[in-house]
């Protein structure tokens, strides 16, 4: 079917497909960095991300320095559709020779040149610090009983919201600091209280003596259910980002989900609502979790869509949103590439429901007409308006990118 003949079947339903595009084409998604090196960071010894958190896979090419970093993420830009943030970590910091600094003390003009890569590709970066992978940690950060390892954390995360700000400031929009810590147990907590008000008390140590400049800068707190080594206990759960990010809503702090991060049967698509019945904004991870949080790539897949029309649904404009996942066993700017690409379509897919006609079907009770509906509309020309898009937005609308990722994995990847 052709791009018109797609938009006039999706007219009839009352969908315009015109609107569901450049709609689209204003949600920002942030790339996430740590998929093109496995989680390593920059300013420490490579040696695995720890915190809970692991790459697996050893295919060739991983970026080995910012400047390898900042090439394949070019690649990954020139061949995705749609608006595009970074979203980097404290640890991405780049320090010329002999100038490198704890994290306790990184200065936002280590992050200069992030600063101009975003502008030559006119793209905005949102920030996390980087609590993990670090002699620092005891193996703890924000919750450990060391004061001192604490203070390191917490003036850590005090750079942070500068860094955001210098960020902020640079682009000229909103930065999101997001605080997302690998501390827990492996087995039985003997003390589950503890941890969890020393994190509380960081968190409010930071916000004391470093109040959040709230024109510039947003601090997500993430949440986690386990991770490896850490599977009994960890003191940032769900309920516990949930209430701090309302008892400090007043001072900029947002909750943040990831789509990984909770029971295999929850899903984050059926949490959104909750919070924003509450809240005005929270902030997304966008990973796929395969039996546990495995952050594979993100799929064009059922939850995946669902998650999309919740933020279609609520208002995409009251999501920070970012993707998570860290593929090493296939090549990495593929994979990059595949999993924006993904979650575009399923934006778009989003954008091209009848939402109004699909509430009313609900509120009058007519259960069966929405089921058929939501059935059918599956098999809509959405592979039309997806091509149409892509063509509009200069990038290929199948997988013929993959030719030019080959292509770039022969002259440069696989030379490292
Ligand atoms: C870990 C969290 C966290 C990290 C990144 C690297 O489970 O999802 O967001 O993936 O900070
Ligand atoms: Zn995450």
């Amino acid at each position: 079917m052709s791009y018109q003949n797609a938009r006039k079947k999706y007219a009839k339903i009352g969908v315009d497909t015109e609107r569901a595009m450049s709609a689209l084409a204003k949600v920002p998604v942030a790339l996430h960095l740590w998929q093109g090196n496995d989680v390593e960071m920059f300013d420490v010894e490579p040696g695995g991300a720890s915190g809970g958190i692991q790459a697996t896979g050893n295919y060739p090419g991983r970026a080995r320095n910012p400047q390898e970093l900042m090439d394949d993420l070019a690649k990954v830009i020139s061949l995705c559709p749609g608006k595009k943030r970074l979203n980097l970590h404290m640890g991405h910091a780049v320090f010329a020779p002999g100038e490198w600094v704890d994290r306790d003390r990184t200065p936002a003009s280590a992050f200069k040149p992030w600063v101009d890569f975003c502008r030559k590709h006119k793209v905005g970066a949102d920030l996390n610090a980087t609590y993990f992978g670090h002699p620092m940690n005891d193996p703890l950060s924000l919750t450990s009983p060391n004061p001192k390892v604490r203070r390191f954390w917490i003036e850590h995360t005090k750079r942070a919201l500068e860094v955001a700000e210098y960020l902020a400031t640079e682009q000229k929009s909103k930065c999101v600091m997001n605080v997302w810590i690998g501390d827990g147990l492996k087995d039985v907590p003997g003390d589950r209280l503890g941890p969890r008000l020393r994190y509380k008390e960081s968190l409010d140590t930071v916000l004391k003596e470093h109040p959040i400049d709230q024109k510039k800068v947003v601090m997500t707190v993430e949440a986690k259910l386990f991770g490896i080594g850490v599977e009994s206990y960890t003191p940032g759960s769900g309920e516990f980002c949930l209430k701090y990010a309302s008892e400090n809503k007043e001072k900029g702090v947002v909750v943040l989900m990831d789509t990984g991060h909770y029971h295999p049967t929850e899903v984050v698509s059926d949490k959104v609502s909750s919070i924003l019945a509450f809240d005005e904004k929270m902030a997304l991870h966008v990973s796929r979790p395969v039996r546990w949080d495995s952050d594979h790539v993100v799929s064009f897949d059922d939850e995946t869509r669902e998650l999309a029309r919740e933020i279609v649904r609520c208002g995409a404009d009251r999501f920070y949103i970012s993707l998570d996942y860290f593929d090493a066993s296939i090549n990495r700017v593929a994979a990059w590439v595949n999993g924006f690409r993904n979650f575009q379509k399923a934006l778009l897919f989003a954008f091209l429901q009848p939402v109004k006609t699909l509430a009313k079907l609900q509120d009058s009770q007519d259960f069966t007409a929405l089921q058929v509906m939501q059935e059918e509309l599956k098999l809509y020309p959405f592979g039309d308006v997806w091509a149409e898009y892509c063509k509009r937005c200069g990038v290929a609308a199948d997988e013929s990118w993959l030719g030019s990722v080959r292509k770039y994995e022969k002259e440069v990847l696989s030379k490292r």
